[in-house]
């Protein structure tokens, strides 16, 4: 791991490596619980992101990604504060997900309840063999407040979610990688070097093919066909139209790139 630069806070670790921001849950005793100061740390992060960024890994400190929502503070909050600490969230993780960046997590031992949720708001997934996932709101008499309700099944499905939710299933990194939770499952302790080999990867993607990714395909996959259809000219048009585009394409017509191999 980098060494970490002097964070705001001691829950947030945050490091940069050339273009790559990594971003750690830093609660290892508490299983990284997302309590409201780490919330709140990360939403200041992925709100004023330096300019010369161009991926974020997230991972967690020690042996779990996330064991999900700090329950103690939980046990107090009235009905209001419960909606006012919902939206919180669901503004802290569209920033991760409307991110200028792409956003790669790094996942190991719990990703539980809004562990997932905060997993869900990453572009890409990587998991060791010792992820699992799994929502036991259902036994605590909760509900998902972090959006996973929303991003949760456009990965797995509404159906194995609400089995998960009702009898508490709980799926391993292997069966996740097939059924949508990660889209790559590495070797035991393999899956920050991986989000970081992507991250670099992806940080050499031309910026605007980038933000077409981040930004318009979710979207285009959610509205009407021949409505996205027309999003899709227009993004295409003005991806093409990028010098950077022509170089890279003079580029290959040049034979100065790799090709394109089966791995
Ligand atoms: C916590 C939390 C937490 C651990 N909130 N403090 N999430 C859950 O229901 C998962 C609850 N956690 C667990 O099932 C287990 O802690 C783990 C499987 C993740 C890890 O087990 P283990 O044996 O390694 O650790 P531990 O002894 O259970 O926990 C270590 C400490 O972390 C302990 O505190 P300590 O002061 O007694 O040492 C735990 O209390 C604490 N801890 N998890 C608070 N979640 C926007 S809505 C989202 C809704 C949800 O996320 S619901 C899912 C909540």
């Amino acid at each position: 791991m980098p060494a970490s630069s002097a964070g705001p806070s001691a829950v947030l670790d945050i490091a940069q490596v050339g273009a790559v921001l990594t971003v750690g849950l830093n609660r290892p005793a508490k299983r990284n619980a997302l309590n409201d100061t780490i919330i709140l740390e990360l939403d200041a992060c992925f709100g004023c992101l330096p300019k010369d960024v161009r991926a974020v890994v997230i991972h967690g400190h020690g042996d779990h990604f996330s064991a999900g929502l700090d329950l103690s503070e939980l046990v107090e909050r009235d009905a209001a504060e419960g909606l006012a600490h919902s939206r919180m969230w669901h503004r802290t993780f569209d920033r991760i997900q409307h991110c200028r960046v792409p956003v790669i997590a790094a996942l190991k031992g719990a990703v539980i309840g809004g562990g997932l949720e905060l997993a869900c708001a990453a572009h890409i997934r990587v998991a060791e063999p010792s992820a699992y996932y799994a929502l036991p709101e259902g036994q605590r008499g909760i509900f998902v407040g972090g959006g996973a309700s929303v991003r949760l099944p456009r990965l797995i499905g509404v159906a194995r979610m609400a089995d998960m939710m009702l009898t508490g299933r709980v799926y391993g990194a292997e069966e996740g990688v097939t059924l949508g939770f990660s889209q790559y499952v590495t070797e035991a302790g393999g899956a920050y070097a991986k989000a970081l080999e992507l991250a670099d990867k992806i940080s050499a993607n031309a910026p605007l093919t980038n933000f077409a990714v981040l930004n318009a395909l979710p979207m285009i996959a959610d509205i009407n066909p021949q409505a996205g259809l027309i999003m899709e000219s227009l993004m295409a048009t003005v991806a093409q139209s990028d010098k950077e585009a022509k170089k890279r394409i003079r580029d290959f017509l040049d034979r100065k790139t790799a090709k394109v191999r089966p791995t």
